[in-house]
Parts: C-alpha cells; sequence; structure tokens
C-alpha cells in the first residue's frame, strides 16, 4: 500500500487514484478512473472520474523538473505558491478561478474542481471561435486582482507579509531568462523558425537601443513589488465556455509590475490574430475573427481603465494616493508598463524557448513568417515607444498597421 505522508514523489495515474481514495472525496466503493491530461511545460495534471456518479476532480502535481525541459529545476513548492494565490483570487474573484477543494505540502499537489466542461482558450482562438463577454471577465479579473493586492488598498505592513509569502525565486528567473533576456541575443537556447531568422538577426540582436530598454524593463521586473502578480497570464492559463472564464496555472505569481499580466494577455490575444490574418481563407470571415480580437483588445485596456478608476474611488486606503493627479499618473505608467510586455511577450514566443501554437501550427512557411516578422514589428513599436499608449485604440492602432 503506497503512502502519501512520508516523502514526496511524482504520482502515476494509479497511485493519483489512490491518493484519492485517502481525502474520501469520492464515495468508498467508487471505481475511479484517471488520466493525466497535463499538456503544460511544468507540471502533471491528473483528471480523476468516477463514472457511476460523473463525479470528477483534477490533481495538479508539481514535479521537480520542468516537463519542457530537465534543464529546469524548478522547486515543487511552486504548488504552495498556485495553491496560495488560487485561494486569495477565490476571495477577490470567485467566479474567474476554479474551486480549490485541498492542498498536500508533502505531494506538492493541489486537488480542484475539473473545468472538463471548458475549453483552454489558446486551443478556442485555433478553432477561431469567439468570446463576446471574454473581455468583461478579463478586465474585471485584473482590476481585481491587481488593485486589490496592492499598496493602493492594502495595510502596508500586511502587504510586505505578501511579499514574503510570495517570493518565487526560480520561476521569477525563469521569466527573467526566457522573456527579458535570452531573446535579445544569440542565446544557444533560443528556437527561431528558419525563414524568421533573417529579420531576428539583422533586426534584433543587432538593435543596442532595443536591448538598452530590454534592460531598464528586466530591472523593473526584479524590482517593482507592485501587486500580486499572476506572472503567466497567457492564453493557455484561461478556460472559456461561451459564457464563463476561468484563470488557472498561477505557479509564477508573486509580487511583481501589475503591467505584466495585462501585457502578456494582449500580446497572446495579438497571436490569435496574426494566426487569423494567416490561416483564414476566405476574407469576409478573416475580417470578421481578426475584428472581433481587436475588439477584445480595445475593451480588456478601455473596461481596465474604466473599472480601477471606479474600484480606485470606491476601495483606495493610502491617502496619498487621493491627491489630484494621482490615479491618471498611476494609470498611464500601468499603461506604459503593458505596452512593454506586449512587446517582450511578442518577441520571446517567436524568438526564445517556448513557441506557441498560434504561430507553430501556421504549416505554410512564408505565412508562418509572415505571422512571425508582424509579431516582431510591432514588438519593437510596444517596446520602444511604450510612454505612448494611453487607451484601447493605441493598442490596436500599433497592430492592424504592423500586424
Ligand atoms: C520552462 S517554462 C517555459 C514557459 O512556460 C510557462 O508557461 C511560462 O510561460 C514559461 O516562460
Ligand atoms: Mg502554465
Amino acid at each position: 500500500m503506497t503512502t502519501f505522508t512520508d516523502r514526496y514523489f511524482t504520482m502515476t495515474e494509479t497511485e493519483a487514484v489512490e491518493y484519492a481514495k485517502t481525502l474520501s472525496i469520492f464515495p468508498e466503493d467508487s471505481t475511479i478512473t484517471c488520466e493525466e491530461i497535463g499538456d503544460g511545460n511544468l507540471n502533471y495534471v491528473f483528471r480523476l472520474v468516477d463514472p457511476q456518479t460523473t463525479q470528477s476532480i483534477i490533481i495538479k502535481q508539481a514535479g521537480p523538473v520542468a516537463r519542457i525541459s530537465d534543464e529546469f529545476k524548478v522547486s515543487p513548492d511552486r504548488n504552495r505558491i498556485e495553491h496560495d494565490i488560487l485561494k486569495i483570487q477565490g476571495e477577490l474573484v470567485p467566479e474567474y478561478v476554479p474551486e480549490v477543494y485541498h492542498y498536500d505540502p508533502i505531494m506538492n499537489c493541489t486537488v480542484m474542481e475539473d473545468l472538463s466542461d471548458y475549453t483552454i482558450l489558446r486551443k478556442a482562438f485555433l478553432h477561431k471561435q469567439t468570446f463576446p463577454l471574454l473581455s468583461d471577465h478579463l478586465s474585471t479579473f485584473l482590476v481585481q486582482t491587481l488593485l486589490l493586492t496592492s499598496d493602493l488598498v492594502l495595510n502596508h505592513k500586511d502587504k510586505k507579509e505578501q511579499v514574503k509569502a510570495f517570493i518565487n525565486p526560480e520561476l521569477c528567473e525563469i521569466t527573467e531568462d526566457l522573456v527579458y533576456t535570452e531573446p535579445f541575443y544569440d542565446c544557444p537556447r533560443n528556437e527561431v523558425f528558419s525563414e524568421t531568422l533573417p529579420y531576428v538577426q539583422e533586426e534584433f540582436w543587432g538593435d543596442e537601443q532595443l536591448a538598452l530598454e530590454t534592460a531598464k524593463l528586466k530591472f523593473q521586473f526584479l524590482t517593482k513589488a507592485q501587486s500580486l502578480i499572476h506572472g503567466d497570464f497567457h492564453t493557455g492559463s484561461i478556460f472559456v465556455t461561451e459564457n464563463q472564464t476561468k484563470v488557472i496555472d498561477a505557479e509564477f505569481a508573486f509580487y511583481g509590475p501589475a503591467g505584466y499580466d495585462i501585457g502578456n494577455i494582449i500580446a497572446n490575444l495579438i497571436f490569435a490574430y496574426v494566426n487569423g490574418e494567416q490561416t483564414i481563407e476566405d476574407p469576409i470571415e478573416r475580417e470578421s475573427y481578426t475584428s472581433y480580437v481587436l475588439t477584445t483588445i480595445r475593451e480588456i485596456i478601455d473596461q481596465f481603465k474604466e473599472k480601477f478608476t471606479y474600484a480606485f474611488y470606491d476601495q483606495v486606503t493610502e491617502r496619498v494616493a487621493e491627491y489630484p493627479g494621482f490615479l491618471e499618473y498611476y494609470l498611464e505608467e500601468l499603461l506604459t508598463d503593458t505596452a512593454a510586455v506586449v512587446g517582450l511577450e511578442l518577441a520571446r514566443r517567436v524568438i526564445g524557448l517556448a513557441p506557441v501554437e498560434d504561430l507553430t501550427s501556421i504549416t505554410n512557411p512564408t505565412k508562418r513568417a509572415a505571422a512571425e516578422i508582424a509579431c516582431l514589428k510591432a514588438a519593437k513599436v510596444f517596446i520602444l515607444n511604450r510612454q505612448d499608449f494611453f487607451n484601447g485604440e493605441d493598442f490596436t492602432r500599433v497592430i492592424s498597421e504592423y500586424a
């Protein structure tokens, strides 16, 4: 009989079933089936179902190395970070996160609600599905999580305790390397598509001004403990149905620049946009889908500003934040940081180690290179002109022009 209380080990499907039995979640006599369904870069995800009742759960376990490559030794304690932020998000935005049933600090796993009726947003976008409520849901999620965990609202001593609890050095190091460093020089770990490589060599690796700006941004990521951020807020971390949205996979969470989450999702919507531009043959369908994506981007930014402003007047506790002009200053800086991260994420998914299916699934090499180079052209504008972004239209204008 396997025991789960003495030492940590990564579970097989059979062991995950035995583990679930120790939690008494399913009826004692049920015959549970289990499948490991994780397709992310880091963890093991077991789906357990009781076929008699159709009751199901997810057990997410952190392994000692990343699945994408054992070069990344990442402490399984990241599962604690993910569990702890899920609990916080469960209070701030319960409708947008899965319910948590159990956390185990020995097995480094979290047992949570199964979202098998949902689809991963990136996959849905590859099928050109659209979600009219997405911008409303994501802008609310961003405002609630980024404002209510910041010094604007939290008592500063409590906030510092939270900064301590969410120190996440190994996962942050992955971002520092893969997002802020490696894409901007000829790093051996980069993986650039052959037809895109000449553009990268000429326009990215030789650009000293671009390198300097990314250095400044890296130091901002290292030092700006502004809000408890998700840290990996891309379309693969979002589950959707027609009317519902759930955010998962927050193991990269830490106190960082709030614009990191907003920029990340906007960049990943741009990947959906360029994929649509290059893969939808029918011009009417193409226009309809790409307009939907652009509208979603514009709405996320504009609704974020509107909801943030409303919540700011309602919730802010820091006295000096009420001085005239402070809200405008705060929002402007937030959008500058957002624009920069849009550029960084666009660049790193084309040049760096962890590409996205929106680009790699474009089978025609000329079209794939066109999509990737469009992302890179826009990336430079977002990074170099980051102080010129004040509203949704400023973002979509660059996308329409370059991407
Ligand atoms: C080694 S992990 C590579 C990437 O996958 C995660 O989802 C993050 O985006 C990370 O950068
Ligand atoms: Mg992930």
